[in-house]
């Protein structure tokens, strides 16, 4: 058995969190695009599923190249979403429904049109050239020409990590889209002007921060080339800007610049691409005053080889042995977020489920291990309703940059386009972004105008107005999820061993708080199964505390059926 309790259990510990991607959520004003009036005219429903806190993917000005994570003004609303009195109005109807806002906070890079790069490019002894990162072409090199490049880093989203700035004849480095410029964060302004900005969102009355990409804010230097692994275009910067030398420091400081004193109602969580275990734990040890929680990626790179394109069947073994050993490792001192999904992932269910015969089904399994586990369960929108992948017929029904540009370029490289198709489809973030489903009408009530992003069609059976009228829905299990972490205090606080962690098909793990064990039992296939229990027999008689096979208690579990038994042992 692992794990201990806590005396005093932070807030957020018996909390779930509700991502809305507003740009795919719901149309107030008929311009095919989601706003902020939109969600809260969608606020009742989020209260009756129970949620505690809502995380808003970005609504501040922005060119939206990449859907609003490229940020020209931290201190406004896009007029696509709304306006700041929007957003002051949902924050106030949130919290008069109990539910914090908490909001994303992209300082890893800006815009290219943010007021402050525009200064930075202006010209080489410009006083904001230092706020991001301008090198000179490398030695020996024609400045423009391919190759030229600082480091051989390559972007997130296809091609070099730098561009060419001809007028200044340098170039700046972009860790995504090269209308995300990074800012150079070891020059204290930038630092001080980023908690500033915080804390007036603070004081505006938001709750905390989803930290974009927060681990990459410092650069190891001087900047340098990265491995180039066989048939791969560019070098992996990876190493020197994954967790880099100063990260703990730079967010310990931004801890006490804003966060300090407020602990007790805030919430912070650090999303971090490439995070160890190890490091996770310096970084949410509540001693360290970094941040509360990180999103990890190990889970959702278990399905991939090189690069997240390359796709290999997932080994249920393998997602046991890395969640079980995030579940160790945090044990002690830290915490876990929990998640599937998020607006970067295929739907959970045509990943980790069967979105076929068995999709109210399996979504309800998902939803069962995964806030069954100890951390602060994340559900995205549209997975409480089991939404699945979008069926993109050709490159054009994409709109992420991420796949457009790797389509692109992976084309170009002499990929066969349908091959790269097939990819986009599995892994593509747009997955996560045709709109929320509200009903059956057309559009599925997500906008009277032309949707940004075409509507899946499934959501003429798969939508939230009948999701709610039906006591046995993916959403009614997910509230009553919620429920259970709120009324059962071993679900947020017990101890987590993890059993069968050979079993191909069966996921099981037991929480222990106090005289209370928990069982969850879940079948990760379509054919019947025996779990290996050593004492199955005797949990088969004890309380079902939930399941998603109604009148279900024999010694089988059917096709993707998941349980959770209650009892009392000594203590
Ligand atoms: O994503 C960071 C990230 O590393 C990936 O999950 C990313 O989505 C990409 O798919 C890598 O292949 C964050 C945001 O969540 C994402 O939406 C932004 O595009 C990105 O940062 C840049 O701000």
């Amino acid at each position: 058995m692992i794990g201990v309790t806590q005396p005093e259990p932070a807030w957020w510990t018996t909390s779930v969190v509700y991502q809305v991607y507003p740009r795919s959520f719901a149309d107030s004003d008929g311009d095919g695009i989601g706003d902020l009036r939109g969600i809260t005219s969608r606020l009742d429903y989020l209260h009756r599923l129970g949620i505690d806190v809502l995380w808003l993917s970005p609504i501040y000005p922005s060119p939206q190249d990449d859907n609003g994570y490229d940020i020209s003004d931290y201190q406004g609303v896009d007029p696509l979403f709304g306006t700041l009195a929007d957003l002051d109005e949902l924050i106030a109807q949130a919290h008069a429904r109990g539910i914090k806002v908490v909001m994303d906070l992209v300082v890893n890079h800006t815009s290219d049109e943010h007021p402050w790069f525009v200064e930075s490019r202006s010209s080489t002894d410009n006083p904001r050239r230092d706020w991001y990162w301008w090198r000179p072409a490398r030695p020996g090199t024609v400045p423009g020409e391919p190759g030229s490049e600082p480091t051989n880093w390559g972007s997130f989203f296809s091609g070099p990590a730098w561009e060419y700035d001809e007028a200044s004849g340098e170039y700046f480095l972009h860790l995504f889209s090269r209308k995300q410029p990074d800012l150079n964060w070891e020059n204290p302004e930038v630092r001080k002007t980023v908690h500033r900005m915080m804390r007036w969102w603070l004081d505006r009355g938001v709750d905390g921060f989803r930290m974009d990409v927060i681990n990459m804010i410092s650069k190891e230097l001087p900047l340098r080339d990265g491995v180039v692994s066989p048939g791969a275009v560019h070098g992996d910067g990876g190493p020197f800007y994954l967790c880099g030398p100063r990260i703990h420091e730079f967010l310990a400081e931004m801890h006490a610049e804003v966060v300090a004193g407020h602990e007790s109602t805030l919430l912070t969580v650090g999303e971090m691409p490439g995070v160890t275990v190890e490091q996770a734990r310096m970084f949410t040890d509540p001693a360290r005053h970094e941040v509360d929680m990180v999103f990890q990626f190990e889970h959702v790179s278990l399905d991939q080889g090189d690069g997240k394109w390359d796709l290999r069947p997932l080994e249920l073994t393998a997602l046991k042995h890395s969640l079980g050993r995030w579940q160790e490792g945090l044990a002690e001192s830290g915490w876990n977020s929990l998640y599937w999904n998020n607006h970067d992932q295929p739907r959970a269910v045509s990943r980790f489920g069967d979105d076929g015969e068995h999709r109210v089904r399996s979504a309800k399994l998902l939803g069962t291990v995964l806030h069954l586990h100890r951390g602060t369960p994340y559900v995205y929108q549209g997975e409480e309703l089991g939404m699945v992948n979008a069926p993109f017929a050709a490159i054009e029904d994409f709109r992420d940059i991420e796949s457009v540009n790797h389509y692109r370029h992976a084309v170009e490289l002499g990929a066969q386009p349908a091959e790269v198709l097939d990819a986009l489809r599995t892994m593509g973030r747009d997955n996560a972004r045709t709109p929320m489903q509200w009903d059956a009408s057309t559009h599925a009530g997500f906008t009277s105008g032309t949707p940004w992003i075409a509507v899946n069609p499934d959501h003429v059976e798969v939508n939230a107005e009948a999701a709610v009228a039906d006591p046995d829905s993916v959403f009614h299990h997910y509230r009553r999820l919620i429920e259970l972490r709120r009324t059962v205090p071993a679900v947020a606080h017990g101890d987590f061993t993890m059993l069968l962690p050979d079993d191909p098909v069966v996921y099981a793990f037991t929480r222990r708080l106090d005289d209370v064990e928990l069982l969850t039992v879940a079948n990760f296939s379509g054919e019947p199964v025996r779990p290996g229990l050593p004492d199955w027999q005797e949990w088969l008689g004890t309380e079902l505390l939930l399941g998603n096979v109604a009148g279900s208690s024999g010694p089988e579990l059917a096709a993707w059926e998941a349980r959770v038994h209650r009892r009392t042992v000594a203590r």
